[in-house]
């Protein structure tokens, strides 16, 4: 029992991984397969993304195909980088170049935020979100099932921890304290944007762990 995931990111096949894996299934990405056609990104929004990705994919290999787009939306950036978070910095970027693009463009604004006396924070440059869109287009049965959820937190002033992948180390929830990269994989999956979204699609999946 597989689940193809519409994804070339690394990061994103792991939690995947862990979230399928402990209802009894395993995921198969892009990269397991040759001669896919391209896909061009060109929505405005997540949800479109994430449909484009899912319809190409899933009329290619004529099985169900879940596809995810998602990115960061930084309040004192009027939502930027948004559907551009994976190309930020360029169209080749590295989650480093990216993150470097977002301190600086922060740092340009001086922007501050201030939390509620009486707690102890770093430095905290904006208030964020990581959105996440999915798409399950099953080909055969011509169904097709969307969900978005989003992770509120803010943006720290350096990065900070080596778990999880992309803005994960500049991502800081104030409630634990620590970055999304400072998390285990166990915790972030508890709480992302990616895992909430995708609640809904597990629970209606049978269970083959026994
Ligand atoms: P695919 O389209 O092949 O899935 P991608 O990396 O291009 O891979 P997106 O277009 O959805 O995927 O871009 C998502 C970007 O947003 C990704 O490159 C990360 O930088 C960021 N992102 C998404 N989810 C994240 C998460 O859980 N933690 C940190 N950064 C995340």
């Amino acid at each position: 029992n597989f689940v193809v995931i519409a994804t070339r990111n690394e990061g994103k096949v792991k939690e995947f991984a862990e979230l399928f894996g402990a209802k009894g299934y395993k995921v198969r990405s892009l990269a397991d397969y040759t001669d896919l056609p391209e896909i061009v990104e060109s929505g405005k929004t997540f949800a479109e993304n994430a449909r484009i990705k899912a319809q190409i994919i899933s009329a290619h290999l004529h099985v169900p195909v879940l596809a995810d787009d998602s990115g960061l939306c930084v309040t004192a950036l009027g939502g930027d980088p948004g559907v551009y978070s994976a190309r930020y910095a360029g169209e080749n970027a590295t989650d480093a170049d990216n993150n470097a693009r977002l301190l600086q463009a922060l740092r340009e604004l001086d922007n501050r935020i201030e939390l509620p006396a009486g707690e102890e924070h770093p430095p905290l440059l904006s208030e964020a979100s990581f959105v996440c869109a999915l798409t399950l287009i099953d080909p055969v049965a011509n169904e097709v099932i969307e969900a978005e959820d989003v992770c509120q937190g803010y943006i720290l002033h350096e990065e900070r921890g080596a778990s999880g992948f992309g803005y994960d180390p500049l991502f800081y929830i104030p409630s634990l304290g620590r970055t999304m990269a400072e998390l285990t994989m166990e915790e972030k999956n508890e709480l992302s944007h990616r895992a909430k979204a995708l609640r809904m699609f597990l629970d209606q999946l049978p269970d083959q762990t026994n």
